[in-house]
């Protein structure tokens, strides 16, 4: 069994219904064993314009391997919704899923890398995170606490 840290993103459409669904999908093969608040977030990157996000981060027990793990929350995205074949690069998008933490693992290989590699920059992804495991600790970064304190002062993430 390993514990695993999953990051839920969703700007359009029914967005809190859609993480709530995506959560209940992610119990038919992980054990979900926390989950963090519902944050609005302002959306980082992508075209001008785009809806609001809602982010969630969410803690899950698991006997699935890393990319396993991964493949089945791709296709809980794209049982929401999600065609990623036709979506703008970093455009609004009704479900992403990231895999933030597999265990201590780190893995570099084509198509997964984990600890995800902008998890230290994202305040959508550290605030959830360190609400639920701020001692959690992001190999070769360190407590998910620590991070989010470097960040520094945080605007536009805020409780939904
Ligand atoms: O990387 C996940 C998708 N995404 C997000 C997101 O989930 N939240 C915010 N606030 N901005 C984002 N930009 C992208 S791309």
């Amino acid at each position: 069994m390993t514990t695993a840290y999953l990051a839920l993103g969703s700007n359009l459409g029914e967005r809190r219904e859609t993480l709530e669904r995506a959560i209940e999908r992610m119990g038919s093969f992980a054990r979900v064993l926390a989950r963090s608040r519902v944050f609005e977030t302002a959306p980082v990157g992508g075209p001008p314009g785009q809806p609001r996000y809602h982010n969630q981060v969410v803690c899950v027990e698991t006997d699935l391997g890393a990319r396993e793990l991964l493949e089945r929350c791709l296709e809980v995205e794209r049982a929401l919704g999600r065609d990623r074949a036709t979506e703008v690069r970093w455009g609004p998008r009704t479900l992403d899923v990231d895999l933030l933490l597999y265990g201590a693992e780190t893995i570099d290989e084509p198509g997964l890398a984990v600890p995800h590699p902008r998890l230290a920059e994202r305040a959508f992804v550290l605030v959830p995170l360190a609400e639920i495991a701020p001692d959690v600790v992001v190999p070769g970064r360190g407590r998910a606490a620590d991070l989010l304190r470097a960040l520094g002062r945080i605007e536009s993430v805020e409780p939904a």
